[in-house]
This record gives C-alpha cells, sequence and structure tokens, in this order.
C-alpha cells in the first residue's frame, strides 16, 4: 500500500499565518502537521511508500520533512503538482508517479486523533472517511444508503444541507480510480475535486464509508482552527514534565511540558495545560493560563498574561502585555502594553476576514492573528478577530479596528 498525503495547497484561509509558512508546517505544539502525521501513522502501518505532493514551498517542506521523519523507516517521495489546480489533480498526479497498487489518501492539513489514525489505516479500496462536522456546507456532505456511499456534494447552500456528515480527507482506493480522475472537468470554482471522481466511482462501484466522532478530526483550515488543534493537542499532555529552570516563588499547576534551556523566573504562575518548548523565557511576575503554548525561543516578559493563545518561535512579549486567544506569529514583537482584546462588549460571537469575506467564527472569545516578523509599538489595542499581516508595522498608542496588511505601516 502506498501512502499519499496532499500538502500542495496555498493555504489562503489561513493567512496571514501561511504567508511565512506552509500549511502543513503549522506547529502544533512545536511538531508541524504532517510531521505529526508522519509519526503517528508509523504506529499503525507501514506503507511500501510514502508519497507528499508539494507546490507551495515545497522546499521548505522536503527540508522539514527529511529532519522529523529520518527515523520512521518509511521511503518518502515528494512529487510537485506544479499549479494547485485542485485535491482530484494532486492525487492523480501522486498516482501517476506511484503507478500500480493500493492507495490509502490523506489530507496533509488534518488534525487526527490517535483513533482516527487507526481507523483511516484499517480502510481498504474502496472507502471513504466520513464525519460529523459543526459546519457541514463548508465541506463535502455525503450521502450514504445501506452503508454504502452514494453522492457527495460539494459546499452545497448552507440551507439545502440535510445532513451533518462530511468526506473528511481520507480515503482508500485502487490504482483503477486514475481513470476517473483523468475524467473530471473542473468545477465552478475551477478546481479539479476528487469529490467530483468518488461521485461517478459510487456510481459504478460499491464504496463504504467508515465514520469518526466529531473530535477525531480537525480540517486546520482558518486561523481559529489552528487555535483549536493546539488546545486539542493540549489535552494530550499528562502530568508535568520539566526540563527548564523554574525559580521556587514560581507556581506550576495541571499538565505543563517544560522544554529544555528555558526558564521560569521568580512569581510567575502557570496554569495547565501549558506547552513551553525550548529556550523559551518567562516572567518574573507574569501569568500564563491555561491553553497556552509558547514555542521555541520566544519570549513572555515581565508582568505579561496570556491565555488560550499560540506564541510561535521567538515572538516576544516583553513588557506588560495582555494576549487572549491569539496567534502571535514567529519573531513578533509587541511594544510594552501592547494588548488583544477577545471579547466584544455585546458578547456576540467574534468575526473575521477570510478570503475577503467576514466569517462568523462562532466564538465568543477571539483575539488577533499576528503573522510572522511583525511589530507593535507600545500601547496598541489588536480588537477582537484582527489579522496582521506579516512583516506589517503598527504605530504607538494605535487601536486596530481592521486587518492590517502583510508589510503596511499602519499609523493612526
Ligand atoms: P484545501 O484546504 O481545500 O485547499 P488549500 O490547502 O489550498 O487551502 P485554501 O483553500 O485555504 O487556499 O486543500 C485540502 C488539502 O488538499 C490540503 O491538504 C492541501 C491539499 N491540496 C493539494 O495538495 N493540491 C491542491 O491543488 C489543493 C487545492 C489542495
Amino acid at each position: 500500500m502506498k501512502l499519499v498525503i496532499l500538502a500542495a495547497g496555498k493555504g489562503t484561509r489561513l493567512q496571514p499565518l501561511t504567508e511565512t509558512r506552509p500549511k502543513p508546517l503549522l506547529p502544533i505544539l512545536g511538531e508541524p502537521l504532517l510531521c505529526r502525521h508522519l509519526r503517528l501513522f508509523a504506529n499503525h502501518i507501514s506503507p511500501d511508500e510514502v508519497i507528499i505532493v508539494t507546490s507551495y514551498m515545497k522546499d521548505v517542506i522536503s527540508n522539514a520533512i527529511t529532519k522529523c521523519a529520518g527515523n520512521l523507516n518509511f521511503k518518502i517521495s515528494f512529487v510537485d503538482q506544479g499549479e494547485e489546480r485542485g485535491t482530484g489533480d494532486a492525487i492523480r498526479v501522486a498516482m501517476e508517479f506511484g503507478g500500480p497498487g493500493k492507495y490509502l489518501i490523506v489530507y496533509g492539513d488534518l488534525f487526527l486523533s490517535e483513533r482516527a489514525y487507526d481507523v483511516i489505516s484499517s480502510m481498504r479500496p474502496y472507502t471513504v472517511l466520513t464525519a460529523k462536522a459543526k459546519e457541514p456546507w463548508n465541506y463535502g456532505v455525503v450521502k450514504i444508503s445501506e452503508g454504502k456511499l452514494t453522492g457527495v456534494v460539494e459546499k452545497p447552500p448552507k440551507e439545502e444541507v440535510k445532513s451533518d456528515l462530511v468526506y473528511s480527507g481520507a480515503l482508500s482506493v485502487d490504482y483503477d480510480f486514475i481513470e476517473y480522475l483523468r475524467r473530471i472537468r473542473p468545477s465552478p470554482r475551477g478546481e479539479f475535486e476528487v469529490t467530483d471522481a468518488i461521485n461517478v466511482l459510487a456510481s459504478k462501484n460499491d464504496v463504504n464509508t467508515v465514520s469518526i466522532d466529531v473530535d477525531d478530526w480537525l480540517d486546520v483550515g482558518r486561523p481559529w482552527d489552528y487555535l483549536l488543534a493546539n488546545r486539542r493537542a493540549l489535552r494530550e499532555l499528562k502530568g508535568q514534565i520539566v526540563k527548564g529552570e523554574i525559580h521556587s516563588t514560581a507556581v506550576i499547576e495541571g499538565p505543563v511540558y517544560i522544554g529544555e534551556g528555558s526558564e521560569v523566573a521568580p512569581y510567575t504562575v502557570i496554569e495547565g495545560p501549558v506547552y513551553i518548548g525550548n529556550n523559551v523565557k518567562v516572567g518574573p511576575s507574569t501569568h500564563i493560563r491555561p491553553e497556552t503554548v509558547l514555542l521555541d525561543g520566544s519570549k513572555a516578559g515581565y508582568a505579561v498574561e496570556l491565555k488560550g493563545s499560540v506564541l510561535m518561535e521567538y515572538a516576544r512579549a516583553p513588557h506588560f502585555n495582555y494576549v487572549g486567544d491569539s496567534v502571535i506569529g514567529e519573531d513578533v514583537n509587541l511594544g510594552a502594553g501592547t494588548i488583544t482584546a477577545n471579547l466584544r462588549f455585546d458578547h456576540n460571537s467574534i468575526k473575521m476576514s477570510v478570503k475577503d469575506q467576514l466569517v462568523d467564527t462562532g466564538l465568543q472569545k477571539l483575539g488577533a492573528i499576528m503573522g510572522g516578523h511583525s511589530q507593535t509599538g507600545i500601547n496598541v489595542s489588536l480588537m477582537p478577530g484582527v489579522k496582521v499581516g506579516s512583516y506589517a508595522i503598527i504605530y504607538p498608542g494605535c487601536v486596530v479596528r481592521r486587518d492590517v496588511k502583510s508589510r503596511e505601516v499602519f499609523r493612526c
């Protein structure tokens, strides 16, 4: 069996986080999504070959995988899709490269539970993975009769959705499937969709379905999904693993991981679940609240409060900052007193722009999403759901109520 992982998308919905790194390498508790995929698949299957389809930032992906999958004993090949013309096109490219055999095909941007890997690894041709989704209209909604798939409707209008069961990004096929992929034509959104090929397949063959729970899978498609994936991973933390230095006056509660070379300075309180990578500096007198992730080299300095947030590699919240339910990209520097607001006065759910459309996140608490290498001056306030592009600069004292573009200099 050949394992195909699709990793060629641009991840535009996840901007600004995907402006400076490809979506499949977004770190979950410091581990790139694709590396997690390979590590957990290795517990269940021994494929003859792993084929990773790449395009956007392909060299960055292959370098990262070579580092993290070195000891997994997988034969890994990278195939360049060229233009990202859709999931159906990506799978066709992989199968043309891999040749005859059985295929297990999985999307590279899924965050899955151990149980999901168990289920996917047991799939045999022809089988499609399904799961319940909270917003089924954003996915391919499946129709099933007597356990067999009868069709998939890609992103149907919300009012027409009758089932919350969706195609969830994994399928097992024989090499014959390539003929179905060769015949599909671009969909109304201009992509070769694998679901079109699945529909033709289901009209001619028995296609089985297996289902996993809503909590067993997460499509890391939008910025708040990235926060949720980290939160789910934090729930897997058990006990306290401390490799760094903790001052005797610091208080550490609940499940916590603190990596090598990290320092927790006096009078700091850390309430797990919290993940702190290597060489991170925390405190003095700082409060790290639950569901927070500080990646390697980051800093939460004096009198800082962090909650439900991810500080990526070398991000710095050095003095008097509050960061709640936010993602602070790599190498970001927050000026002293920079604050993220994460709750509206009216307690309504927070909206965020995704591909230039304002989307209701359904979340009451959501802060800011800051792209890598951006900076704020002192006393900047970021309103709920604001996105700041990579390398942007925000002048001191500004209240930011709209998205800031990549490399924009925001003055107020
Ligand atoms: P999507 O999430 O549908 O597409 P995307 O990754 O480009 O993201 P966005 O819509 O935000 O721009 O893709 C699902 C999976 O398929 C994901 O793992 C990337 C992969 N993919 C390819 O490999 N090639 C492609 O041409 C496309 C569109 C996606």
